[in-house]
Protein backbone atom coordinates (compact mmCIF):
# COMPACT_ATOMS: atom_id res chain seq x y z
CA UNK A 1 0.00 0.00 0.00
CA UNK A 2 1.58 3.77 -1.10
CA UNK A 3 2.18 5.88 2.10
CA UNK A 4 -0.55 8.14 3.11
CA UNK A 5 -0.17 11.50 3.12
CA UNK A 6 -1.70 11.86 6.50
CA UNK A 7 -2.77 9.69 9.06
CA UNK A 8 -5.45 10.57 11.87
CA UNK A 9 -5.00 7.48 14.77
CA UNK A 10 -7.27 6.32 17.30
CA UNK A 11 -10.03 9.41 16.84
CA UNK A 12 -14.13 8.29 17.33
CA UNK A 13 -15.04 8.81 13.82
CA UNK A 14 -18.89 9.82 13.67
CA UNK A 15 -20.87 9.42 10.51
CA UNK A 16 -24.82 9.65 9.94
CA UNK A 17 -24.86 5.83 10.52
CA UNK A 18 -21.75 4.68 12.41
CA UNK A 19 -19.75 5.33 15.63
CA UNK A 20 -16.41 3.80 15.90
CA UNK A 21 -12.60 4.13 16.93
CA UNK A 22 -10.37 3.89 13.87
CA UNK A 23 -7.68 5.49 12.27
CA UNK A 24 -8.02 7.68 8.47
CA UNK A 25 -5.28 7.14 5.57
CA UNK A 26 -5.82 10.12 4.06
CA UNK A 27 -3.95 10.26 0.16
CA UNK A 28 -4.32 13.24 -2.08
CA UNK A 29 -7.67 15.00 -1.14
CA UNK A 30 -9.53 11.64 -0.45
CA UNK A 31 -9.77 9.25 1.92
CA UNK A 32 -7.51 6.13 1.23
CA UNK A 33 -8.27 4.02 4.09
CA UNK A 34 -10.28 3.41 7.15
CA UNK A 35 -9.16 1.08 10.13
CA UNK A 36 -6.78 0.09 12.51
CA UNK A 37 -3.27 0.28 13.02
CA UNK A 38 -3.07 1.87 9.61
CA UNK A 39 1.08 2.32 8.35
CA UNK A 40 2.43 5.38 8.94
CA UNK A 41 1.68 8.59 7.16
CA UNK A 42 3.92 11.72 6.28
CA UNK A 43 1.89 13.13 8.85
CA UNK A 44 1.00 11.57 12.01
CA UNK A 45 -2.37 13.25 13.72
CA UNK A 46 -2.48 11.41 17.00
CA UNK A 47 -6.45 12.10 17.70
CA UNK A 48 -7.41 10.01 20.89
CA UNK A 49 -9.95 11.42 23.20
CA UNK A 50 -10.78 13.60 20.12
CA UNK A 51 -14.21 12.94 17.99
CA UNK A 52 -13.70 13.14 13.79
CA UNK A 53 -16.94 14.50 11.59
CA UNK A 54 -17.60 15.29 8.28
CA UNK A 55 -16.64 18.49 7.46
CA UNK A 56 -20.02 20.52 8.09
CA UNK A 57 -22.02 21.76 4.71
CA UNK A 58 -24.37 24.64 5.26
CA UNK A 59 -26.44 24.62 2.54
CA UNK A 60 -28.11 28.05 3.10
CA UNK A 61 -26.19 31.11 3.28
CA UNK A 62 -25.93 34.72 2.04
CA UNK A 63 -22.17 35.40 0.97
CA UNK A 64 -21.16 38.74 -0.86
CA UNK A 65 -25.00 39.14 -2.36
CA UNK A 66 -26.28 42.46 -2.96
CA UNK A 67 -29.79 42.86 -1.11
CA UNK A 68 -33.27 44.24 -3.67
CA UNK A 69 -32.41 47.69 -2.37
CA UNK A 70 -29.01 47.75 -3.28
CA UNK A 71 -27.07 46.95 -0.21
CA UNK A 72 -24.33 44.69 -0.20
CA UNK A 73 -23.58 42.68 2.71
CA UNK A 74 -20.92 42.57 4.67
CA UNK A 75 -18.95 39.43 3.55
CA UNK A 76 -16.86 38.69 0.71
CA UNK A 77 -16.29 34.92 -0.06
CA UNK A 78 -12.83 35.34 1.54
CA UNK A 79 -14.19 36.46 4.83
CA UNK A 80 -17.38 34.21 4.63
CA UNK A 81 -15.70 31.28 4.01
CA UNK A 82 -12.76 31.58 6.22
CA UNK A 83 -15.26 32.14 9.26
CA UNK A 84 -17.18 28.95 7.85
CA UNK A 85 -13.44 27.04 7.88
CA UNK A 86 -12.89 28.08 11.53
CA UNK A 87 -15.94 26.36 12.36
CA UNK A 88 -15.27 23.08 10.71
CA UNK A 89 -17.78 23.90 8.06
CA UNK A 90 -16.46 22.53 4.32
CA UNK A 91 -18.72 22.72 2.28
CA UNK A 92 -21.18 25.85 1.29
CA UNK A 93 -24.09 26.67 -1.26
CA UNK A 94 -24.73 30.73 -0.93
CA UNK A 95 -26.51 32.40 -3.51
CA UNK A 96 -26.24 33.90 -7.06
CA UNK A 97 -29.26 36.33 -6.62
CA UNK A 98 -30.92 37.18 -9.58
CA UNK A 99 -32.63 40.92 -9.40
CA UNK A 100 -35.47 42.01 -11.55
CA UNK A 101 -34.49 42.91 -15.16
CA UNK A 102 -31.11 40.87 -15.32
CA UNK A 103 -29.56 38.38 -16.79
CA UNK A 104 -29.44 35.08 -14.28
CA UNK A 105 -26.55 33.82 -16.74
CA UNK A 106 -24.54 37.39 -16.09
CA UNK A 107 -25.42 36.84 -12.19
CA UNK A 108 -23.83 33.49 -12.25
CA UNK A 109 -21.05 34.59 -13.63
CA UNK A 110 -20.44 37.32 -11.29
CA UNK A 111 -21.01 35.04 -8.63
CA UNK A 112 -18.40 32.78 -9.60
CA UNK A 113 -15.93 35.19 -10.38
CA UNK A 114 -15.98 36.48 -6.72
CA UNK A 115 -16.12 32.94 -5.36
CA UNK A 116 -12.96 31.89 -7.67
CA UNK A 117 -11.32 35.40 -6.30
CA UNK A 118 -12.22 34.78 -2.43
CA UNK A 119 -13.58 31.12 -1.24
CA UNK A 120 -11.89 29.16 1.36
CA UNK A 121 -14.06 26.27 1.17
CA UNK A 122 -15.92 24.16 -1.66
CA UNK A 123 -19.02 25.68 -3.00
CA UNK A 124 -22.03 25.07 -4.76
CA UNK A 125 -24.78 27.72 -6.06
CA UNK A 126 -28.56 27.97 -5.85
CA UNK A 127 -29.76 30.49 -8.40
CA UNK A 128 -32.50 33.34 -6.78
CA UNK A 129 -34.90 33.67 -9.50
CA UNK A 130 -37.35 36.77 -8.91
CA UNK A 131 -37.70 37.47 -12.99
CA UNK A 132 -38.96 34.33 -14.18
CA UNK A 133 -39.75 35.51 -17.99
CA UNK A 134 -39.63 33.16 -20.21
CA UNK A 135 -35.94 33.71 -21.67
CA UNK A 136 -34.72 33.30 -18.44
CA UNK A 137 -36.79 30.05 -17.67
CA UNK A 138 -36.15 28.85 -21.35
CA UNK A 139 -33.33 29.96 -22.63
CA UNK A 140 -31.04 31.26 -19.74
CA UNK A 141 -31.75 27.81 -17.19
CA UNK A 142 -31.24 24.77 -18.93
CA UNK A 143 -27.81 25.61 -19.76
CA UNK A 144 -27.42 26.89 -16.07
CA UNK A 145 -28.29 23.88 -14.91
CA UNK A 146 -25.92 21.69 -17.18
CA UNK A 147 -23.29 24.14 -16.05
CA UNK A 148 -24.42 22.31 -12.44
CA UNK A 149 -26.38 24.48 -10.35
CA UNK A 150 -29.11 22.25 -9.54
CA UNK A 151 -31.21 24.47 -7.22
CA UNK A 152 -33.67 27.24 -7.97
CA UNK A 153 -34.87 29.64 -4.80
CA UNK A 154 -37.80 31.71 -4.89
CA UNK A 155 -39.16 34.22 -2.50
CA UNK A 156 -42.93 34.55 -1.64
CA UNK A 157 -42.35 37.87 0.28
CA UNK A 158 -39.66 41.03 -0.23
CA UNK A 159 -40.78 43.89 -2.08
CA UNK A 160 -38.55 43.36 -5.81
CA UNK A 161 -38.23 40.04 -4.57
CA UNK A 162 -41.00 37.84 -4.39
CA UNK A 163 -43.13 35.79 -6.87
CA UNK A 164 -46.71 35.96 -7.51
CA UNK A 165 -48.56 32.76 -7.26
CA UNK A 166 -48.91 31.96 -11.10
CA UNK A 167 -44.65 33.07 -11.55
CA UNK A 168 -43.84 30.81 -8.60
CA UNK A 169 -45.92 28.04 -10.74
CA UNK A 170 -43.77 28.58 -13.23
CA UNK A 171 -40.47 28.29 -11.60
CA UNK A 172 -41.49 25.39 -10.10
CA UNK A 173 -42.40 23.82 -13.54
CA UNK A 174 -39.08 24.82 -14.28
CA UNK A 175 -37.40 23.23 -11.63
CA UNK A 176 -39.47 19.79 -12.55
CA UNK A 177 -38.33 20.03 -16.68
CA UNK A 178 -34.69 20.65 -15.68
CA UNK A 179 -34.16 18.25 -12.49
CA UNK A 180 -33.72 21.21 -9.93
CA UNK A 181 -34.39 21.51 -5.90
CA UNK A 182 -36.61 24.56 -5.47
CA UNK A 183 -36.17 26.31 -2.21
CA UNK A 184 -38.33 28.51 -1.21
CA UNK A 185 -39.01 31.41 1.68
CA UNK A 186 -42.34 31.27 2.27
CA UNK A 187 -44.24 34.02 3.95
CA UNK A 188 -47.25 35.43 2.96
CA UNK A 189 -46.27 39.29 1.62
CA UNK A 190 -50.21 40.52 1.79
CA UNK A 191 -49.65 39.67 5.54
CA UNK A 192 -46.41 41.22 6.38
CA UNK A 193 -46.95 44.58 4.67
CA UNK A 194 -51.09 45.32 5.75
CA UNK A 195 -49.21 44.39 9.47
CA UNK A 196 -46.27 46.91 8.62
CA UNK A 197 -48.14 49.38 7.56
CA UNK A 198 -50.11 49.67 10.17
CA UNK A 199 -47.98 49.35 12.85
CA UNK A 200 -45.72 52.33 11.30
CA UNK A 201 -49.24 54.52 10.80
CA UNK A 202 -49.50 54.14 14.77
CA UNK A 203 -45.77 55.21 15.51
CA UNK A 204 -44.45 51.38 16.55
CA UNK A 205 -41.34 51.38 14.52
CA UNK A 206 -38.69 49.70 16.81
CA UNK A 207 -37.26 46.23 15.78
CA UNK A 208 -39.23 44.33 17.89
CA UNK A 209 -42.07 45.06 16.00
CA UNK A 210 -40.29 43.43 13.05
CA UNK A 211 -41.44 39.85 14.99
CA UNK A 212 -44.90 41.57 15.11
CA UNK A 213 -44.78 42.50 11.31
CA UNK A 214 -44.23 38.72 10.36
CA UNK A 215 -47.12 37.29 11.56
CA UNK A 216 -46.49 33.69 12.37
CA UNK A 217 -49.69 32.24 10.22
CA UNK A 218 -48.21 34.08 7.20
CA UNK A 219 -45.55 31.02 7.50
CA UNK A 220 -48.46 29.11 8.20
CA UNK A 221 -50.31 29.75 5.05
CA UNK A 222 -47.31 30.10 2.82
CA UNK A 223 -45.99 27.12 3.93
CA UNK A 224 -49.24 25.01 3.04
CA UNK A 225 -49.03 27.02 -0.03
CA UNK A 226 -45.91 26.26 -1.30
CA UNK A 227 -46.41 22.67 -1.03
CA UNK A 228 -49.95 22.44 -2.74
CA UNK A 229 -48.06 24.25 -5.58
CA UNK A 230 -45.46 21.54 -5.00
CA UNK A 231 -47.87 18.88 -5.15
CA UNK A 232 -50.03 20.02 -8.12
CA UNK A 233 -46.99 20.22 -10.16
CA UNK A 234 -45.08 17.13 -8.45
CA UNK A 235 -41.91 19.11 -8.12
CA UNK A 236 -40.00 18.45 -4.84
CA UNK A 237 -39.41 21.44 -2.73
CA UNK A 238 -37.40 22.61 0.64
CA UNK A 239 -38.81 24.85 2.51
CA UNK A 240 -36.24 27.23 3.77
CA UNK A 241 -36.30 28.67 7.68
CA UNK A 242 -38.88 27.26 9.09
CA UNK A 243 -39.67 29.16 12.67
CA UNK A 244 -43.10 28.05 13.95
CA UNK A 245 -44.76 25.53 15.34
CA UNK A 246 -47.59 25.43 12.80
CA UNK A 247 -45.28 25.62 10.34
CA UNK A 248 -43.71 22.56 11.59
CA UNK A 249 -46.96 20.72 11.81
CA UNK A 250 -47.91 21.37 7.75
CA UNK A 251 -45.02 19.97 6.54
CA UNK A 252 -45.43 16.68 9.60
CA UNK A 253 -48.58 16.01 7.84
CA UNK A 254 -47.11 17.12 4.32
CA UNK A 255 -44.77 14.14 5.12
CA UNK A 256 -46.96 11.83 6.40
CA UNK A 257 -49.24 11.77 3.28
CA UNK A 258 -46.05 11.09 1.28
CA UNK A 259 -45.02 14.09 -0.08
CA UNK A 260 -41.84 14.76 -1.34
CA UNK A 261 -41.10 17.94 0.80
CA UNK A 262 -37.84 18.87 2.59
CA UNK A 263 -37.57 21.61 5.38
CA UNK A 264 -35.11 23.04 7.59
CA UNK A 265 -34.35 25.19 10.65
CA UNK A 266 -31.16 27.34 10.75
CA UNK A 267 -29.05 27.96 14.17
CA UNK A 268 -31.16 30.80 15.57
CA UNK A 269 -34.42 29.65 15.27
CA UNK A 270 -33.26 26.45 17.51
CA UNK A 271 -31.43 28.72 20.28
CA UNK A 272 -32.45 32.57 20.30
CA UNK A 273 -35.39 34.37 21.23
CA UNK A 274 -37.99 37.21 20.03
CA UNK A 275 -37.03 38.84 23.37
CA UNK A 276 -33.78 39.55 21.82
CA UNK A 277 -35.73 42.33 20.06
CA UNK A 278 -36.79 43.53 23.12
CA UNK A 279 -33.23 45.87 23.93
CA UNK A 280 -33.21 49.71 24.45
CA UNK A 281 -33.21 51.81 21.58
CA UNK A 282 -31.73 50.14 17.89
CA UNK A 283 -29.53 47.37 19.97
CA UNK A 284 -32.63 44.89 18.95
CA UNK A 285 -31.98 44.88 14.85
CA UNK A 286 -28.69 42.66 15.96
CA UNK A 287 -31.13 39.79 16.14
CA UNK A 288 -33.57 41.03 12.85
CA UNK A 289 -33.90 38.38 10.45
CA UNK A 290 -36.83 36.63 8.33
CA UNK A 291 -38.90 34.82 9.79
CA UNK A 292 -38.15 36.11 12.75
CA UNK A 293 -37.20 34.89 15.96
CA UNK A 294 -40.13 33.25 17.77
CA UNK A 295 -40.94 32.00 21.21
CA UNK A 296 -39.81 28.91 23.45
CA UNK A 297 -42.86 26.73 22.34
CA UNK A 298 -41.85 27.34 18.91
CA UNK A 299 -38.10 26.23 19.45
CA UNK A 300 -38.94 23.12 21.80
CA UNK A 301 -41.57 22.50 17.90
CA UNK A 302 -38.94 22.50 15.98
CA UNK A 303 -36.37 20.89 18.04
CA UNK A 304 -38.89 17.81 17.68
CA UNK A 305 -39.14 18.25 14.37
CA UNK A 306 -35.58 17.45 14.00
CA UNK A 307 -36.09 14.71 16.16
CA UNK A 308 -38.72 13.33 14.34
CA UNK A 309 -36.95 13.62 11.20
CA UNK A 310 -39.95 16.43 9.61
CA UNK A 311 -37.20 18.54 9.27
CA UNK A 312 -34.05 17.15 7.61
CA UNK A 313 -31.45 19.71 8.54
CA UNK A 314 -30.05 22.73 9.90
CA UNK A 315 -28.16 25.68 7.97
CA UNK A 316 -27.19 28.96 9.50
CA UNK A 317 -29.01 31.31 7.07
CA UNK A 318 -25.49 33.68 7.35
CA UNK A 319 -26.94 37.02 6.08
CA UNK A 320 -24.40 39.66 7.57
CA UNK A 321 -24.85 43.33 8.12
CA UNK A 322 -22.71 45.46 9.94
CA UNK A 323 -24.33 47.32 12.61
CA UNK A 324 -23.03 50.79 11.17
CA UNK A 325 -24.17 53.12 7.90
CA UNK A 326 -23.24 50.00 5.75
CA UNK A 327 -24.88 47.59 7.06
CA UNK A 328 -28.18 47.54 9.48
CA UNK A 329 -27.71 51.52 9.70
CA UNK A 330 -27.92 52.02 5.68
CA UNK A 331 -31.00 53.75 6.26
CA UNK A 332 -29.93 56.45 9.26
CA UNK A 333 -29.29 56.30 12.97
CA UNK A 334 -32.84 55.50 13.78
CA UNK A 335 -34.24 53.45 11.02
CA UNK A 336 -37.55 51.72 11.68
CA UNK A 337 -37.90 48.08 11.37
CA UNK A 338 -38.71 48.20 8.15
CA UNK A 339 -35.48 50.18 7.17
CA UNK A 340 -33.20 47.71 8.23
CA UNK A 341 -31.44 44.74 6.61
CA UNK A 342 -32.91 41.40 7.70
CA UNK A 343 -30.21 38.65 8.57
CA UNK A 344 -27.27 37.45 11.45
CA UNK A 345 -24.10 36.21 10.94
CA UNK A 346 -24.08 32.62 11.70
CA UNK A 347 -21.66 30.61 9.15
CA UNK A 348 -18.72 30.39 11.88
CA UNK A 349 -20.96 29.21 14.84
CA UNK A 350 -23.30 27.17 13.56
CA UNK A 351 -21.64 23.86 14.34
CA UNK A 352 -20.07 24.86 17.57
CA UNK A 353 -23.42 25.87 18.92
CA UNK A 354 -25.38 22.84 17.32
CA UNK A 355 -22.50 20.60 18.62
CA UNK A 356 -23.27 22.18 22.07
CA UNK A 357 -27.00 22.43 21.75
CA UNK A 358 -27.27 18.98 20.36
CA UNK A 359 -24.53 16.67 21.60
CA UNK A 360 -22.87 17.73 25.04
CA UNK A 361 -26.23 18.41 26.24
CA UNK A 362 -27.11 14.79 25.72
CA UNK A 363 -30.10 15.77 23.10
CA UNK A 364 -29.19 13.95 20.44
CA UNK A 365 -26.70 11.33 19.17
CA UNK A 366 -23.55 11.86 17.41
CA UNK A 367 -24.48 10.80 14.15
CA UNK A 368 -28.09 12.53 14.25
CA UNK A 369 -25.53 15.87 14.51
CA UNK A 370 -23.67 14.41 11.80
CA UNK A 371 -26.96 14.05 9.77
CA UNK A 372 -28.60 17.50 10.58
CA UNK A 373 -25.48 19.35 10.00
CA UNK A 374 -23.37 17.90 6.92
CA UNK A 375 -24.71 14.47 5.49
CA UNK A 376 -28.47 15.44 5.16
CA UNK A 377 -27.95 18.72 3.43
CA UNK A 378 -25.21 16.83 1.24
CA UNK A 379 -27.77 14.03 0.69
CA UNK A 380 -30.63 16.70 -0.69
CA UNK A 381 -28.40 18.73 -2.70
CA UNK A 382 -26.44 15.86 -4.55
CA UNK A 383 -22.98 16.63 -3.34
CA UNK A 384 -23.05 13.36 -1.38
CA UNK A 385 -21.10 10.79 -0.88
CA UNK A 386 -18.22 13.42 -2.14
CA UNK A 387 -19.42 15.49 0.82
CA UNK A 388 -21.05 15.00 3.90
CA UNK A 389 -19.94 11.51 5.21
CA UNK A 390 -16.59 9.85 6.03
CA UNK A 391 -16.17 7.13 3.56
CA UNK A 392 -13.23 5.14 1.18
CA UNK A 393 -13.07 7.60 -1.77
CA UNK A 394 -14.82 10.75 -0.49
CA UNK A 395 -13.23 13.99 -0.05
CA UNK A 396 -11.18 14.41 2.57
CA UNK A 397 -13.08 17.17 4.71
CA UNK A 398 -12.92 16.37 8.25
CA UNK A 399 -13.02 18.30 11.62
CA UNK A 400 -11.36 17.26 14.92
CA UNK A 401 -13.78 18.18 17.90
CA UNK A 402 -11.84 18.08 21.14
CA UNK A 403 -15.18 17.10 23.23
CA UNK A 404 -14.74 18.61 26.39
CA UNK A 405 -13.26 21.45 25.16
CA UNK A 406 -15.44 24.75 27.01
CA UNK A 407 -15.20 28.23 24.96
CA UNK A 408 -17.43 31.31 25.82
CA UNK A 409 -18.51 32.88 22.91
CA UNK A 410 -16.51 36.71 22.92
CA UNK A 411 -18.44 39.67 21.83
CA UNK A 412 -16.48 41.89 19.06
CA UNK A 413 -15.14 40.83 15.45
CA UNK A 414 -14.69 36.96 14.52
CA UNK A 415 -13.64 35.37 11.54
CA UNK A 416 -16.20 36.83 9.02
CA UNK A 417 -16.88 40.44 8.91
CA UNK A 418 -20.47 41.42 10.73
CA UNK A 419 -18.33 42.81 13.76
CA UNK A 420 -20.94 40.96 16.13
CA UNK A 421 -22.21 37.94 16.62
CA UNK A 422 -25.74 37.29 18.25
CA UNK A 423 -24.59 34.37 20.47
CA UNK A 424 -21.79 36.56 22.53
CA UNK A 425 -21.99 35.04 26.52
CA UNK A 426 -22.80 31.65 25.51
CA UNK A 427 -20.42 29.13 26.75
CA UNK A 428 -19.97 25.80 24.74
CA UNK A 429 -18.81 22.27 25.13
CA UNK A 430 -16.80 20.39 22.39
CA UNK A 431 -15.10 22.97 19.89
CA UNK A 432 -13.57 22.09 16.44
CA UNK A 433 -9.83 21.96 16.91
CA UNK A 434 -8.80 21.08 13.29
CA UNK A 435 -10.44 21.03 9.81
CA UNK A 436 -9.52 19.06 6.87
CA UNK A 437 -10.32 20.16 3.25
CA UNK A 438 -9.34 17.77 0.83
CA UNK A 439 -7.06 16.14 2.56
CA UNK A 440 -5.41 20.13 3.57
CA UNK A 441 -5.45 21.05 7.18
CA UNK A 442 -7.13 24.35 6.41
CA UNK A 443 -7.24 25.08 10.21
CA UNK A 444 -5.17 24.44 13.11
CA UNK A 445 -5.25 25.79 16.42
CA UNK A 446 -7.29 28.59 15.35
CA UNK A 447 -4.73 29.25 12.09
CA UNK A 448 -6.26 29.52 9.18
CA UNK A 449 -3.71 27.91 6.60
CA UNK A 450 -5.51 28.15 3.12
CA UNK A 451 -5.38 31.10 0.35
CA UNK A 452 -8.35 32.84 -1.12
CA UNK A 453 -9.63 31.16 -4.11
CA UNK A 454 -8.38 27.67 -3.09
CA UNK A 455 -11.68 26.49 -2.48
CA UNK A 456 -13.64 24.65 -5.80
CA UNK A 457 -16.86 25.03 -7.31
CA UNK A 458 -18.55 21.45 -6.70
CA UNK A 459 -20.94 21.17 -10.31
CA UNK A 460 -23.68 19.10 -9.56
CA UNK A 461 -27.02 17.83 -10.97
CA UNK A 462 -30.24 17.51 -9.17
CA UNK A 463 -29.94 14.11 -7.99
CA UNK A 464 -32.59 11.52 -6.14
CA UNK A 465 -34.13 14.32 -3.94
CA UNK A 466 -34.96 17.16 -6.65
CA UNK A 467 -36.71 13.69 -8.66
CA UNK A 468 -40.90 14.15 -9.17
CA UNK A 469 -42.87 11.39 -7.75
CA UNK A 470 -44.64 10.76 -10.94
CA UNK A 471 -48.30 11.81 -9.35
CA UNK A 472 -49.01 14.65 -10.99
CA UNK A 473 -52.26 16.44 -10.08
CA UNK A 474 -55.04 14.63 -12.18
CA UNK A 475 -55.48 17.63 -14.48
CA UNK A 476 -52.06 17.77 -15.39
CA UNK A 477 -52.43 14.33 -16.60
CA UNK A 478 -52.17 13.89 -20.12
CA UNK A 479 -54.31 10.76 -20.63
CA UNK A 480 -57.27 13.06 -18.84
CA UNK A 481 -59.43 16.48 -19.76
CA UNK A 482 -60.74 16.11 -23.17
CA UNK A 483 -57.12 15.81 -24.54
CA UNK A 484 -55.87 19.38 -22.86
CA UNK A 485 -52.34 18.71 -22.58
CA UNK A 486 -50.90 21.18 -20.14
CA UNK A 487 -47.44 19.68 -19.71
CA UNK A 488 -45.48 19.83 -22.90
N1 LIG B 1 -33.93 36.49 5.69
C1 LIG B 1 -33.85 36.12 4.44
O1 LIG B 1 -34.83 35.76 3.81
N2 LIG B 1 -32.66 36.14 3.84
C2 LIG B 1 -31.51 36.62 4.45
C3 LIG B 1 -31.59 36.84 5.86
C4 LIG B 1 -32.91 36.88 6.44
O2 LIG B 1 -33.08 37.23 7.57
ZN1 LIG C 1 -35.19 33.47 3.03
ZN1 LIG D 1 -31.63 33.19 3.56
Amino acid sequence: MPPFDIVIRGARIVTASDLFVADLGLRGETIAAIGRDLPAGDREIEATGYIVTPGGVDAHCHIEQLTATGLMNADSFETATRAAAQGGTTTVVPFAAQHPGTSLEKVVADYHEAAARGAIVDYAFHMIVTDPRPEILNRELPPLVRAGHASLKAFMTYDRLRVEDEKLLDIIWAARRHGCMVCIHAENHGMISWTSRRLLERGYKAPRYHVVSHPRLGEAEAVYRAITFATFLDQPIMLFHLSTREAVEIVHRARGEGRKIFAETCTQYLLLDAADLDRPGIEGAMWMCSPPLRDAEDREALWRGLENGTLQLVSSDHAPYRMDETGKLARGPDPSFKEIANGLPGIELRLPLLFDAMVSSGRMDLRRFVELTATAPARIYNLHPKKGTIAVGADADLVLWDPSLEVTIAQGPRHDNAGYTPYAGRRVRGWPVMVLRRGEVIVEKGELRAMPGSGRFLPRTGGEAAKPTGRLAPELDPGRNFGAVLTD
